[in-house]
């Protein structure tokens, strides 16, 4: 009894309560809408995990993502700027580009490892990795690592694209020197079969741009060859994803630690695991969302076990808005009425609400307040700046130069610091929309639309016409923060 309580009593002592040194969990999912979650108001699919942490948190109603897909925002998330600024971070990467994120530049993670957090990336990274044309034969570098990671066990770039790998510190996990990798996104290599030229061995009916190389049924955009022995099974990403994240967890129960988990879930292809089939009344979309929310149910049921629960934020968040269709025709099959997007007007690829206003949750059970619904405005790529302040890190020159440290809103349920926002499309140069107050700016043509969000959730009623002085207010204030 004696030993089992001092034991005890050292498990309990070495667990991070320290508040002021809160453990950190960014979950991002991938292609996740506004209405995608039962929190959110879904009623085909079940969402108990994603619902849990709503009620034990802030539920954001006004929270953005920095673009309208995924390595933009990501970039944005990382760097505090914003990716329409500078070329690499800016448009969709293949997997053959190179890191978008200088080695000298201040991040995020790097930040946290400033503060003797322990960092790990775990899921989809999409935002290059190495050098010129990337080498997935040889230790691949510039990648996480530099950019403030102290161990990554990746997807390089998205589910649909070659090379379908995953990347663990730097080396593809599982390689085989005999069976060399290499990918080509130009033309045709080696000789393995196509969606183009084999349709009758596809699981999923590939829409444009998937007709590349064939790997476990499904053609993906781009063609590589070898790896056989490293390659995913779709079925089973979220398995080895979330596994891998769990490790972290249970490795750094009495050590501060920052884990940023990219789920795979929901982008194209969708392919959840058999024990998903059939748990939604929305066809394969609806059951990957079953998928994604057991991921976010291991982690919070690992916290729990682990007596970390109570000090760690959980952040859930989307990378952009949703599309119903994105790579393959059977996404959009038995959706079943459900309405990816909620009410809101657009995609995923606009500029509208849909493409960028995604579901946040923010969970820190000893401090956030309670079910609170916040209609904040607040974005991703806030939480450096925002991350620092609360630590009481110095985020010294240079850094998250886009950022508002907005710490109360996001953590502690008080009114936005955040005036104004600016979204980007995504792509270099390619279009903005401007956000201030309840008021965004739209492009159209080679005009404007203007939209009151907060009485015209929908965007239903063009104000531009009506108050041609707040268009051009605004059309002048975006350009003075684009800097175009
Ligand atoms: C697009 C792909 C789409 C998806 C997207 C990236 C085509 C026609 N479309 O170019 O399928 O892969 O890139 O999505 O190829 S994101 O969420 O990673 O940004
Ligand atoms: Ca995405």
């Amino acid at each position: 009894m004696l030993v089992l309580s001092v034991a005890l009593g050292l498990v309990t002592s070495q667990v991070n309560h320290d508040l002021s040194r809160p453990n950190i969990i960014f979950i991002l999912a991938d292609d996740i809408g506004y209405g995608d979650l039962s929190c959110y108001g879904a009623t085909k699919v079940k969402t108990p995990h994603l619902d849990e942490l709503a009620a034990t948190g802030v539920k954001f109603t006004d929270a953005h993502s920095a673009a309208t897909v995924c390595t933009p925002t990501r970039y944005a998330l990382m760097t505090g700027e914003y990716s329409f600024r500078r070329k690499p971070g800016a448009g969709i990467l293949s997997g053959e580009a190179p890191l978008s994120i200088h080695s000298d530049q201040p991040t995020w993670p790097k930040m946290m490892q400033s503060m003797g957090y322990r960092t790990a990336v775990v899921g989809k990274w999409h935002l290059g990795l190495g050098t010129g044309k990337t080498d997935y034969n040889s230790t691949i570098a510039p990648g996480p690592r530099e950019v403030g990671f102290d161990e990554s066990f990746i997807i390089p770039a998205t589910g649909d694209r070659v090379p379908c790998v995953f990347v663990e510190n730097g080396k593809v996990a599982g390689y085989d020197p005999s069976d060399p990798i290499q990918v080509s996104y130009q033309e045709k290599i080696g000789n393995e079969p196509t969606g183009k030229e084999n349709p009758e061995l596809l699981k999923l009916k590939p829409v444009q741009g998937h007709l590349g190389t064939i790997v476990n049924g499904v053609s993906r955009i781009g063609f590589m060859t070898g790896g056989k022995a490293a390659r995913w099974v779709d079925e089973d990403i979220a398995d080895r994803i979330t596994s891998k994240a769990v490790g972290f967890i249970r490795q750094n129960r009495s050590h501060p630690f920052f884990l940023y988990f990219a789920l795979h879930d929901v982008h194209a292809p969708q392919l959840p695991n058999k024990r998903f089939w059939g748990k939604s009344q929305c066809g394969l979309r609806g059951d990957t969302i079953s998928e994604l929310d057991w991921s976010v149910g291991e982690i919070l049921k690992t916290l729990e076990s682990m007596g970390l629960r109570k000090n760690t934020i959980v952040v859930f968040s989307s990378d952009n808005g949703a599309v119903d269709q994105d790579g393959y025709a059977d996404e959009r099959e038995n959706l079943n009425g459900h309405a990816v997007n909620g009410v809101l007007r657009g995609a995923k690829y606009s500029l509208y609400e849909g493409g960028h206003r995604v579901p946040m949750l923010i969970s820190w059970p000893a401090k956030t307040p309670k079910g609170r619904i916040s209609d904040a405005l607040v974005t991703q790529s806030d939480f450096f700046a925002s991350t620092a302040k609360l630590l009481g890190a110095n985020l010294g020159v240079g850094a998250s130069p886009d950022g508002v440290a907005n710490e109360g809103a996001l953590f502690d349920g008080a009114a936005s610091k955040r005036k104004n926002l600016v979204h980007h499309l995504g792509g270099f140069g390619s279009a903005l929309a401007y956000r201030e107050g309840n008021y965004v700016l739209v492009p159209k043509g080679k005009g404007w639309e203007l939209f009151d969000v907060a009485k015209d959730l929908e965007q239903k009623v063009d104000l531009a016409a009506k108050m041609p002085e707040k268009v051009s207010d605004m059309v002048k204030k975006l350009a003075v923060v684009s800097g175009r």
